[in-house]
């Protein structure tokens, strides 16, 4: 490579062609299909494998950004996995069934699954449009019977292993969606999706037992230490794992009299059983089972009655927050408590939930801010059993074993940790969750018989049935000899009819050619279920079915589902921190136990994207009339503007706000890129970079590119794009500069290739349009650049070998020179003379003080 410096080729550096966005994005969108460049390989290779994934869409319309910029993150993720090596699988689908689907097939007089296919095949475009590198071979659509025939059969291998069953309780009803809905959907007492208050219904109701895996869900939180914190703590505390014991307390007839037997006995789950003692009144849910017969003669049936009317009204959810107005009733009876003996009333309260514990509750008005309120409103003893050391009872009550004081005049509840007074035996010792004082109590009523430890989950079972049409059947056939039979494995899937006309309104079960059918069983008349699943049922395992998309034996390989999960990097927003991620991981653990798949958990590493707002930080929504879509940025400027700007705007979990300024900040860069490559691979041959025969110029510009490709690449690995871009312009600086200040006989010509291979390598994943572009025409390759492996680089290279050091005068700064970093005592001490001749001048240097790399201080006479 002698002669590179005389063999380059000058004139490419003045021909750069125009940088034409359309053009080239049309050309490689075509090439890249044709080639099928992004299939993933199935059959195992020696290289390791990488499953990057975005949540699929709901197909409601065109892409937002929102969307723009999910699966932009992902795409950059997924093409720079693809030159570190990986086999990468990168797939997308459509969560196709759903309610919108519905309303806008009403509205427009058309049919869901007309509509849902139109904006399918919108959204598709776009994405082509943009470029995402995607397996389209591996397309999964949750409406198409292929798929969802899977989801049937997944329904009824749960139900074999009594993960699925039926239940009549009261249950979520949305008078807007018309339909039940999961615990999940409901948010601070509302519907998850239409906003509308939530009633209740007593309900016979499918549900599927997410129950059984409470405590693996909570535990194995522990396993993703690549998902953000807040993600996990929201699960767990959905999860909501309680310890603490269940008390029995013994049920009084009218005359005070223990009522014998196991009858006449009322059990509440606690978490502070250190507060027997504070028992003052005891309290019972409005469904509680029973709760009528209880009250029966007591002549308080009325006033219970109207508790019970009014509880209806309000969601089990928003009346366990416990920030609503109290109501209770007193039902005339009383119990007697375990530990002190005492007979306290029993009443019925709407704010303890039955689905909760035992549904019913000791209250502790001193201790529980709830029963505090309670006492409060219908005048109930509030007994001091527990104190801070500084409360002005404390002195008092400390050394008191009986009760003395039986009300207080406090204005809350004492909720923090203290010690208990007035507590019998107990007097004395330090009481609170997991308090010895618990652990004491609870020790005894386990030896008198009377109460045991218990494990509480706040999570419920998942009620997945929904009375709407767009959906998956749900597999299930009534007969009146047979009861409630699942459809033959066979006969799977039960196919959704497509042509209802919902403006009339026809819905499944007013459709007799869909419900009619015969028994499995017994071959007599009967008729299928009618509601459908919950669709997130159908997106509880869509990431599986793509490890295998068309299998028509199974829904997905136990081979194929090995061979890419779990998945590597997940990316989605924040609103399914609980919802979608939380199923998922039920139905992969679910699945794994049924053997179809190794994986504990789904998904490795999550990554929660924020959200893009309007130019005046407002979310974008078609109602406030400030969105900005995607076509905005591509007509003008192509797609890898628009990619550029999404990723360069912020780092990918954080909000941002859309800005004009920015996306023709990144569309000029993007030029200066063009340009600095064409130039430096016209003045250029490939060759060996001889790094040691570099002159200073050429060697400033070969440590930058190492550099640059030292901390792209571990920006790249944390998801750090933004930083990555600032690096990257830096080097087109550098080699702008370089270009610009450089003779071109002068320049390196190997350097100058190996610089433009850099930059178009690292622009790669984000720009990949016109990384393609240059790769082919500027470079001369004939393979696309994701074939090409990610550059090589070393850390050390990017040393500068320059320091600059202080020079000192008696102790005085006066000067800074740069000096060779392996510089000699004495070659640092010319330096430093040098440098501060001015304040030597005619005195003698007596001594040197040299600390390397740092400083020289003269001391002078
Ligand atoms: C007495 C007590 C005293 C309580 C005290 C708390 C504080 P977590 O931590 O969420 O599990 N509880 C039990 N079942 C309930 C139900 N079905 N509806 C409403 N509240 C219920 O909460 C456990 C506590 O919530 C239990 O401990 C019980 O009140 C109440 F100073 O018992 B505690
Ligand atoms: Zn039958």
């Amino acid at each position: 490579m002698c002669d590179q410096h005389t063999d380059h080729n000058h004139a490419g550096a003045d021909r750069v062609p125009a940088y034409d966005a359309q053009a080239i994005e049309a050309r490689w969108i075509k090439a890249w299909e044709d080639e099928n460049l992004f299939a993933a390989a199935d059959e195992g290779s020696d290289r390791p494998k990488k499953y990057v994934l975005e949540m699929f869409p709901y197909p409601s319309g065109d892409l937002h950004m929102g969307h723009a910029r999910n699966y932009t993150i992902g795409d950059a993720m997924a093409r720079q996995a693809r030159m570190r090596g990986f086999d990468v699988l990168h797939p997308i689908g459509f969560d196709a069934f759903g309610l919108p689907a519905e309303n806008a097939a009403i509205k427009h007089s058309t049919q869901p699954a007309v509509w849902t296919y139109k904006n399918i095949d919108q959204a598709l475009a776009t994405m082509r449009r943009m470029g995402f590198s995607y397996d389209m071979d591996r397309l999964v659509k949750t409406c198409e019977p292929a798929y969802y025939r899977w989801g049937q059969w997944i329904f009824e291998k749960f139900w074999e292993r009594g993960l699925v069953y039926r239940k009549k309780s009261p249950v979520n009803w949305c008078p807007t969606c018309k339909t039940v809905l999961a615990n999940e959907q409901v948010i601070d007492g509302r519907c998850w999706r239409s906003g509308d208050l939530v009633e209740k219904r007593d309900l016979e109701q499918w549900y599927i037992k997410i129950t059984a895996y409470a405590q693996e869900l909570l535990d194995d939180l522990e396993k993703l230490p690549g998902w953000p914190e807040r993600v996990k703590q929201m699960q767990a505390n959905w999860i909501g794992r309680s310890e603490g014991a269940e008390v029995d307390f013994t049920l009084c007839d009218l005359e005070g009299e223990p009522i014998p037997g196991d009858e006449g006995k009322i059990t509440v789950f606690t978490t502070r059983a250190d507060t027997l003692f504070g028992v003052s009144f005891f309290l019972l849910a409005p469904e509680y089972e029973g709760l009528a017969d209880l009250v029966a003669g007591t002549g308080q049936e009325d006033a219970v009655a109207e508790v019970v009317e009014r509880a209806k009204l309000v969601s089990a959810v928003e009346r366990a927050q416990g920030t609503l107005e109290k109501h209770g009733a007193f039902t005339g009876r009383y119990v007697v408590n375990p530990v002190s003996g005492e007979k306290v009333p029993v009443w019925v309260a709407d704010y303890v939930i039955s689905d909760y514990g035992t549904g019913a509750v000791m209250a502790v008005p001193c201790g529980d801010q709830r029963d505090f309120e309670f006492a409060r409103a219908y005048n109930l003893p509030i007994v001091p059993i527990i104190l801070g050391e500084d409360d002005p009872l404390f002195e008092r009550l400390s050394g008191d074993a009986d009760r003395e004081v039986t009300e207080v005049d406090w204005d809350q509840a004492y909720s923090a940790e203290g010690v208990l007074v007035q507590s019998g035996p107990y007097t004395g010792m330090v009481g609170g969750k997991h308090s010895p004082a618990e652990a004491a109590i609870v020790e005894a009523l386990e030896k008198a018989g009377t109460g045991r430890r218990s494990v509480q989950y706040r999570l419920r079972d998942w009620l997945i049935s929904r009375q709407r049409y767009w959906g998956n059947p749900i597999p299930a056939i009534y007969c009146d000899h047979c009861g409630i039979v699942p459809v033959p494995e066979d006969d799977l899937p039960v196919v959704l009819p497509e042509d209802l006309d919902l403006s009339a309104g026809e819905t499944l079960a007013t459709t007799p050619s869909f419900y009619e059918t015969t028994c499995p069983v017994c071959g007599g008349p009967a008729h299928r279920e009618t509601d459908t699943m919950d669709t997130f049922t159908c997106s509880s395992w869509y990431f599986l079915r793509y490890t295998d998309p068309h299998n028509t034996s199974l829904p997905f390989s136990r081979e194929a589902a090995d061979r890419w999960m779990p998945v590597d990097n997940y990316i989605g927003g924040i609103e399914h921190a609980i919802l979608h991620l939380l199923y998922s991981r039920f139905f992969a653990k679910a699945l794994r136990d049924m053997g179809l798949l190794a994986a504990d958990e789904p998904f490795t590493n999550l990554l929660t994207q924020g959200m893009v707002k309007d130019a005046n930080g407002e979310t974008m929504s078609k109602s406030k009339g400030n969105v900005v879509p995607p076509s905005s940025v591509i007509e003008p400027y192509g797609a890898d503007t628009m990619r550029l700007a999404i990723l360069f705007i912020a780092p990918p979990e954080r909000d941002f706000d859309w800005d004009e300024d920015a996306v023709a900040g990144a569309n000029r860069f993007i030029r200066r890129a063009w340009r600095a490559v064409w130039q430096l691979a016209g003045s250029a041959a490939a060759g060996e970079v001889g790094a040691s025969a570099l002159d200073e110029r050429s060697r400033a510009l070969y440590r930058e590119r190492h550099r640059t490709l030292a901390k792209c690449t571990e920006d790249f690995d944390r998801q750090q794009f933004n930083t990555a871009i600032s690096a990257i312009m830096e080097l087109v600086n550098a080699a702008v500069s370089y270009l610009g200040d450089v003779e071109p006989t002068a320049r390196d010509a190997a350097l100058c290739h190996l610089v433009a291979t850099d930059i178009v390598s690292v622009l790669a994943p984000i720009c990949p349009f016109m990384a393609d572009e240059l790769w082919h025409e500027a470079l001369g390759h004939a393979e696309s650049v994701y074939r090409a492996p990610w550059p090589a680089f070393d850390v050390a290279e990017a040393a500068t070998d320059e320091v600059e050091i202080a020079v000192q005068v008696l102790g005085r700064v006066r000067a800074r020179v740069s000096v060779a970093a392996d510089a000699t005592e004495s070659d640092l001490r010319a330096a430093a003379e040098a440098a501060a001749a001015k304040w030597i001048e005619g005195k003698a240097v007596v001594k040197a003080i040299v600390v390397p790399g740092k400083l020289v201080n003269l001391v002078v006479k």
